[in-house]
């Protein structure tokens, strides 16, 4: 019987960074384990360099899935570095406070407006940004957004959240740096222009406006860190490595990387101390993260679960799906951006090789293939229109587009390996809805193109859509093998 783990029985040696000071510096929506593992961990490492009162005051966002454990354990957690050159743990201890946004929303509000806070941090996934698919912008038809404009103090949406935060902060003026930490092209331009939207519906007064214009800051920025679930082996794992029972440790790859735009009105830690880039160039490394990894992510995953890889190893380690996705990448993907300057895409694209070949990481095709209707809008339009605009088609991202619905919105008479019932898809109804009494594969992707799942320059390019319907037509009738080599050959 190991002892439970918490501040009093962190194993000497173990802590990775600094143990952060009482004092709360940090506001963090989002308690997941990418952030245990990624923004978390920078902290720590900051701290250790360099001291500063950034302790994190984290908040999930519905469950309390993480949070009871780690209130359990005074907010201490280990990682889980799962490194074929051997496993190792490590112990986090920067939070100093933890809590259920959506069971006390008023204390996240007050947490953003308090001035000892000068930074919120957010790793609430693309679908947290609560946009409209065909514009892009907050979607006032959302019952949730809609509510949150009317309903005042109590928000349920995280937007909504960091908007009654900044209106109820304007009283004070102390500047504040809202940095997103989710993978959106563009990541604190597009919150700042969502919060803003959302404080224009609701009513809010110019001098609340001013404020968030002149005095907080929206820095945009880059995340990467391969982050499974959490399963009871990985508890076990920690046990054997550290001697202390840990209820919700964060399992991870090595690789870490997070550049960002040094716009921090509040101050910051010393992340650049703790392994950070700070960029002027971030759109180049959004691009070369956004496309090269989590647009090759995607289509790895529909084509796995397709042929019912459980894995992300386990779908690379099949021949036609690494040719596919080396192809999207040769000729969908590099050719759409100019990589930052003096960055080698070559490196990054053998590391990506070693990253998805780790067979220690199980990262699940399903996790990643979830949410495909919002995360996919990263992935693939603008590449594709980048294509569509000089007369050639992104085979490829067509591919991708046909795997997913095959998972999710599959034609009639076309069942799916049982895997993608695994996929959490929040669009799944709506789709259904929208493809009933399609009376062809075309119609059935035509409705979907028309249907607001995607930007209106993309729905319109019948030659896109007939492409994607091809596909789809292959994979329902000759599998996903055919589609894929009808690609290679295309
Ligand atoms: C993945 C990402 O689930 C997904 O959509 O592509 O979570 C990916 O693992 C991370 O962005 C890696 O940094």
């Amino acid at each position: 019987m190991t002892q439970p783990l918490g501040r009093s029985s962190v194993p000497a040696g173990s802590l990775i960074g600094a143990a952060a000071p009482d004092r709360t510096g940090i506001v963090h929506l989002g308690l997941g384990n990418f952030h245990r593992a990624h923004g978390a961990v920078y902290t720590a490492q900051a701290m250790a360099a360099a001291g500063g009162d950034w302790g994190i005051r984290g908040f999930a966002h519905s469950s309390d899935r993480v949070v009871a454990p780690m209130r359990a354990q005074d907010n201490v957690y280990s990682i889980l570095q799962l490194t074929e050159g051997g496993t190792r743990a490590g112990v986090v201890d920067v939070h100093r406070g933890t809590g259920v946004a959506a069971q006390d929303p008023e204390a996240v509000v007050a947490a953003i407006a308090d001035p000892a806070h000068r930074i919120v941090s957010l790793t609430v996934s693309e679908v947290g940004y609560t946009r409209d698919p065909a514009t892009g912008r907050l979607a006032l038809d959302r019952p949730d957004v809609a509510a949150d404009l009317a309903g005042g103090a109590t928000p349920r949406t995280a937007m909504g959240m960091i908007a009654r935060g900044l209106e109820r902060r304007a009283a004070s003026g102390e500047p504040l740096a809202v940095v997103s930490c989710d993978n959106l092209q563009s990541n604190g331009d597009v919150t700042r222009a969502v919060v803003e939207e959302f404080l224009g519906e609701a009513g809010a007064g110019d001098d609340v406006l001013s404020f968030v214009s002149s005095s907080v800051s929206f820095p945009n920025g880059m995340v990467d860190r391969i982050v499974p679930k959490t399963t009871d082996e990985h508890s076990r794992r920690v046990a054997d490595l550290l001697g202390v029972t840990d209820r919700c440790p964060v399992p991870a790859e090595d690789f870490s990387m997070w550049v960002l735009e040094d716009d921090f009105v509040g101050g910051r830690p010393a992340w650049d101390l703790a392994g950070v880039t700070f960029s002027t160039e971030i759109e180049a490394y959004e691009m070369v993260k956004l496309r090269l990894l989590n647009g090759s992510h995607s289509l790895i995953a529909y084509l796995g679960i397709l042929c019912g890889a459980p894995t992300i190893d386990a779908a690379w380690g099949q021949d036609f799906v690494r040719e596919a996705v080396l192809g999207g990448i040769a000729h969908d993907y590099l050719p759409t951006f100019t990589p930052p300057t003096g960055f080698d895409c070559d490196a990054y694209v053998s590391e990506l090789d070693a990253r998805w070949r780790n067979p220690l990481i199980g990262h699940a095709t399903t996790q990643v293939g979830s949410d495909g209707s919002v995360k996919l809008l990263q992935r693939i339009p603008d590449a594709a229109l980048f294509h569509l605009r000089q007369g050639r088609m992104p085979h490829h991202l067509a591919l991708c587009t046909a795997a997913w619905l095959a998972c999710v919105a599959p034609p009639s008479g076309f069942a799916p390996d049982p895997l993608s019932e695994r996929i959490a898809e929040p669009a799944r109804e709506r789709l259904a809805a929208t493809v009933d009494g399609a009376v062809t594969v075309h119609d059935h992707v035509r409705r979907v193109m028309a249907g607001g799942f995607f930007p209106e320059a993309l729905a319109e390019r019948d030659d896109f859509t007939a492409r994607v319907a091809e596909l789809l037509t292959t994979i329902t009738r000759d599998g996903v093998r055919a589609a894929a080599a009808d690609v290679a050959a295309s």
